[in-house]
C-alpha cells in the first residue's frame, strides 16, 4: 500500500496560513446589558454553544432561577454571528424533554429485546469496568471499538487510549463525508474543512451538485451563500429535486440520479477543449494535466446528454459561464456524498475541476482557513504504547480514518482480527449505518455494548448498558477549535444549569470509569472546568474571557493565493494532482471515469433523502419545539407519475424495497412538480421505532428501513445510501 498523505501532511497544508494571536474582541455592551434593559436583574446570561448539529454556533442561555427561559445567538460566534437557526431556538425541547435517558440502565434481557433495571452509576460503570478488563485479557484492548459523533466524544477517546485502544470510526465519515474528504485529499492535499471553506459571500458564480444548502441548515454557510447571491452571484444548481437553493438558482439541471461524474466530466473536457482553464494557475500549481485532458476526450457535451438528461447545449452554457467567472468561482464540494459507490471518484472529479478553473486560494472560491491550537492539559502520562496488529481498513487503501464499515465487518467474522466491544456515544447506528440486519448481526457477536445517549433512541435497545449523558446545555465539553476566513475561534461549551435527573456529562463519566479500570493517572482534573482551565493557562488563554464571552476571536492569516502566502500542497508530488499516481499504483483510475449505475427496475423508484431544515436525522424528531413543526416526513412524488398511480396530496402510503422490505409505518403522500418522475424523496430521521421516544415513535417512514443495500465505496470503504429502489403500496 502507498498511502503517502498524512494527517500531518495534510494538516501542513492548512498550518501554512495559521495566523498569529491578534487582540481579543469581547461582546458588545448591548449585548451584556440585555438583562438590565429589560428588567431582569435576575437572569444570568451564559454563553455556550449549541449540539443540535455540527455547526456548533455560539449561544447565549438565559437562566432564571435554575431555569432556562431563552437562547439566543452569540454574535461574537463566527458559525452563526448571532444567530440560531430554527433548530439552535429549540434547546429548551432538548433540555427540558421528559423522555430524556434519566438513569444508568442494565439491560437484564436481550440485545433487541431489552428489560431494563435502574442502576446507579456506580453499579453500571462496575459491569462495564469488569467486562472491559476481561476482554482485554482475552482478545486485547484492541478489540474494543469506539463509534461516535459529537463533541462529547473527545473524553471517550481519551479513555479509549488510556485502555490501550486507538480503534474509533464515526458514520458522520464513512456514512457522510468521508468519500468528498478523500477525494480532496487526493487532489489538494487538504480536505475542504468543517465549516467548509467555501467564500460563497465573495462568490462570482456558484455551483452546486446537490447540497441542498438551506434545507441542510449550517448556519453561516447558509448566510455566506445567500449573501454571496444577493451581491448578484450566478449559481447553478444540479439536483434532481427542485430544493429551496435550487430555487433560488439561475439554472437548474435536473440530472438523472446517480449520473453526476458524467455531467462533470464533460465539463472538464470543454473547460479544457475550449481553453477556458487558468494556463497560468494549472502550469505552476497543478500536474498531470496532458493525462487528464486525453483520459476525458470520449465525454462530450452529447454523450453526456445520454447519461444525465442534461440538453448538451445547457451543459456547454454553463462551462462557458464557469469558464467566464473563473477564479472568482466555487464549485461546492458537497457535504453528505455516500451517494453511489464511486464517491470518492466524483468527488475528485469536483477537485479536479476547481484546480482547472483556479479556485483553490482565490476569493470568491475556497479561501485558506485560519487556525488556532490549544495545548493538552500539562503533565499527562503517556498513553500505552500502541502494538500495531492488523488494519481493520486494508481493504479501503485510502480510509483515511477507520471506518464504521471495517468494524461492522470485524465484528462479524473476526477478521483480520477481533473487535469484541462497542461504546456507541451520540451515533443511533440503527438509523445511521446501513442494512439493519447486519448491523444487528455485527453487535449479537460483541461481549459488551454500551450506548452514551441523552435520549432513549433506536440504538439503545441493543445495548447491555445505557449511560444517561446530560444535555449539551448541562455540561463541559471540550474545547471546540475553528478555523475560517482570516480568524480562528476558541469556543467554550459550559453547563447553563445543573445536570437534570442522574445524568452526567462525559468528563465526569469517563473519569469514574478510568479510575474503576485503574487509569486514574490520565484523569487528574478535579472536574471539567479544571480541564479546561488547565489547558488555557498551558496555551495563555484567557479562561475568564472564554467562559464571559463564549469564544475567542483571533484574527489573521491570509486567505486567498498572494506573492507571501502560496499554497502547499500535501500531496506526494506537492501539486494539485490532476492524475494521481498514488490511486494507479493502488488499482484504481487515476483520472475519474464514469460507470453507469443501476436504474429502477419497472414499478420502483429510486430513495433519495435529504434533510429537513428544522430537524437534525433523528437527535430532534423528539423535540416538542420542533415536533410541532415538523411532526413526520412526506413522500415527495412527482405529481404527473402519482396521478397516474392514483395517487393524492395527503394520502397515506407503505413502501417496500427491491429485497421485498416493508418499511414500518406509513408515509404522507405530496404530489410536486419538484421532483423527476423515476425517484421519490423523503427527510431521514423520522420513523423512529423505540417505543420510549413519545412524540417521535411511527411518525413517518424510515428511510433507513429500506436501505438494504450500501455499495462499498472501494477507495475509502464509505457505504453509498442511494442505490435503493421502493415501489408505493396504497392504502396504507
Ligand atoms: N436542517 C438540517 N441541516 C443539516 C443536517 C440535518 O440533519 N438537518 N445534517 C447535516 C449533515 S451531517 C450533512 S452531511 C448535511 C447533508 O446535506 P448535503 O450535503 O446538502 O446533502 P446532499 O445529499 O448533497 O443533498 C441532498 C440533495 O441531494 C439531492 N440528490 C439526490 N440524489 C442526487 C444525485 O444523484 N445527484 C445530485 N446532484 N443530487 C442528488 C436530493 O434531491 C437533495 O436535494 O446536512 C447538514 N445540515
Ligand atoms: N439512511 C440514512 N443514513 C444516514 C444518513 C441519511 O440521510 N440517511 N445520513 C448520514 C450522515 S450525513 C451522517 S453525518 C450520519 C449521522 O449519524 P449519527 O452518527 O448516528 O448521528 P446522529 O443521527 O446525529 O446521532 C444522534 C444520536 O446522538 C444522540 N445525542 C444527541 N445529543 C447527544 C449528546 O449530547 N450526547 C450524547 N451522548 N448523545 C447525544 C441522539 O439521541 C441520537 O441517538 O448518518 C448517516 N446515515
Ligand atoms: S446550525 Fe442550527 S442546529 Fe446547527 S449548531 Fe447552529 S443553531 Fe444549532
Ligand atoms: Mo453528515
Amino acid at each position: 500500500m502507498s498511502l503517502k498523505f498524512s494527517r500531518r501532511t495534510f494538516l501542513k497544508a492548512s498550518g501554512a496560513v495559521t495566523a498569529g494571536v491578534a487582540a481579543a474582541t469581547t461582546v458588545p455592551k448591548k449585548f451584556l446589558s440585555w438583562a438590565e434593559e429589560t428588567g431582569q436583574k435576575d437572569m444570568k446570561q451564559i454563553p455556550t454553544f449549541c449540539e443540535l448539529c455540527f455547526w456548533n454556533c455560539g449561544l447565549v442561555a438565559k437562566v432564571e432561577n435554575g431555569k432556562v427561559v431563552k437562547v439566543d445567538g452569540n454574535p461574537l460566534s463566527l458559525r452563526g454571528r448571532g444567530r440560531l437557526c430554527g433548530r439552535g431556538n429549540a434547546a429548551l425541547g432538548a433540555l427540558y424533554d421528559t423522555d430524556r435517558l434519566k438513569f444508568p440502565l442494565i439491560n437484564i434481557g436481550k440485545r433487541g429485546e431489552p428489560v431494563w433495571k435502574r442502576a446507579t452509576w456506580d453499579e453500571a460503570l462496575g459491569v462495564i469496568a469488569g467486562k472491559m478488563k476481561g476482554i482485554k485479557e482475552k482478545y486485547g484492548a484492541e478489540s474494543m471499538a469506539l463509534i461516535y459523533h459529537g463533541t462529547g466524544a473527545a473524553f471517550w477517546k481519551h479513555l479509549m487510549h488510556a485502555y490501550g485502544s486507538t480503534l474509533s470510526a464515526a458514520p458522520s465519515f464513512a456514512q457522510c463525508r468521508g468519500p468528498r474528504d478523500i477525494g480532496f485529499v487526493l487532489t489538494f492535499g487538504s480536505d475542504v474543512g468543517s465549516p467548509e471553506y467555501y467564500d460563497f459571500s465573495k462568490s462570482k458564480y456558484i455551483v452546486l451538485f446537490g447540497s441542498h444548502l438551506g434545507e441542510n441548515a449550517h448556519n453561516s454557510q447558509v448566510q455566506d451563500i445567500m449573501n454571496g447571491l444577493a451581491e448578484g452571484a450566478k449559481l447553478t444548481v444540479v439536483d434532481p429535486r427542485l430544493s429551496n437553493i435550487a430555487s433560488k438558482a439561475d439554472h437548474w439541471l435536473p440530472i438523472k440520479p446517480a449520473t453526476d461524474l458524467a455531467l462533470i466530466l464533460a465539463w472538464i473536457r470543454i473547460i479544457i477543449e475550449e481553453g477556458l482553464y487558468d494556463k497560468e494557475y494549472v502550469a505552476k500549481y497543478a500536474t498531470g494535466f496532458d493525462e487528464l485532458r486525453a483520459a476525458v476526450q470520449k465525454y462530450t457535451p452529447q454523450w453526456a446528454e445520454e447519461e444525465t438528461s442534461i440538453a448538451s447545449d445547457v451543459i456547454v452554457r454553463v462551462a462557458r459561464e464557469m469558464g467566464e467567472f473563473a477564479p472568482n468561482i466555487c464549485i461546492g464540494a458537497g457535504r453528505f456524498s455516500a451517494w453511489y459507490g464511486d464517491d470518492t471518484q466524483r468527488s475528485r472529479a469536483i477537485a479536479i475541476l476547481n484546480a482547472l478553473l483556479g479556485t483553490w486560494g482565490r476569493e470568491g472560491g475556497y479561501f485558506f482557513p485560519t487556525g488556532a491550537k490549544v495545548p493538552e492539559y500539562p503533565g499527562l502520562p503517556a498513553y500505552p504504547e500502541h502494538v500495531e496488529v492488523a488494519k481493520l481498513d486494508e481493504v479501503y487503501p485510502f480510509a483515511l480514518l477507520p471506518t464504521t464499515t471495517s468494524i461492522k465487518q470485524a465484528s462479524i467474522t473476526g477478521q483480520p482480527r477481533p473487535v469484541k466491544a462497542w461504546f456507541v456515544y451520540g451515533s443511533n447506528l440503527m438509523k445511521t449505518m446501513p442494512d439493519k440486519e447486519e448491523t444487528i448481526k455485527a453487535i449479537q457477536n460483541l461481549d459488551l455494548m454500551v450506548a452514551i445517549d441523552t435520549m432513549p433512541m433506536d440504538i439503545i435497545n441493543y445495548a447491555d448498558v445505557v449511560l444517561p449523558e446530560c444535555t449539551y446545555m448541562e455540561r463541559y465539553d471540550n474545547i471546540n477549535l475553528g478555523k475560517f476566513k482570516g480568524a480562528s475561534e476558541i469556543a467554550l461549551r459550559q453547563p447553563t444549569i445543573e445536570p437534570l435527573w442522574e445524568s452526567k456529562p462525559s468528563w465526569w463519566i469517563t473519569k469514574e470509569l478510568g479510575n474503576k479500570l485503574g487509569l486514574a493517572e490520565f484523569f487528574p482534573w478535579k472536574d471539567g472546568e479544571e480541564y479546561l482551565a488547565k489547558r488555557c493557562q498551558a496555551g495563555n488563554i484567557d479562561f475568564a474571557q472564554l467562559k464571559r464571552d463564549g469564544v475567542i476571536i483571533s484574527k489573521g492569516g491570509s486567505p486567498y493565493i498572494t506573492a507571501e502566502s502560496q499554497p502547499e500542497f500535501g500531496t506526494p508530488s506537492g501539486k494539485i494532482e490532476l492524475y494521481s499516481k498514488q490511486l494507479a499504483e493502488n488499482g484504481f483510475d487515476p483520472v475519474p471515469q464514469f460507470t453507469r449505475h443501476k436504474t429502477p427496475p419497472a414499478g420502483y423508484f429510486r430513495l433519495l433523502f435529504g434533510r429537513a431544515p428544522l430537524h437534525t436525522f433523528s437527535r430532534t424528531t423528539n423535540n416538542f419545539m420542533l415536533t410541532d413543526l415538523q411532526k413526520e416526513n412526506s413522500l415527495w412524488i412527482n405529481a404527473k407519475k402519482g396521478r397516474e398511480l392514483g395517487l393524492k396530496n395527503g394520502d397515506y402510503v407503505s413502501l417496500i424495497n427491491h429485497d421485498g422490505v416493508i418499511a414500518s409505518g406509513r408515509i404522507k403522500v405530496k404530489l410536486t412538480q419538484r421532483l423527476r418522475d423515476d425517484a421519490v424523496y423523503m427527510n431521514h430521521g423520522f420513523g423512529v421505532h423505540a417505543k420510549g421516544m413519545g412524540r417521535a415513535n411511527g411518525m413517518g417512514i424510515a428511510d433507513d428501513d429500506l436501505i438494504t443495500k450500501a455499495a462499498i465505496d472501494p477507495i475509502m470503504g464509505g457505504t453509498a445510501l442511494r442505490g435503493n429502489f421502493v415501489k408505493i403500496v396504497k392504502g396504507a
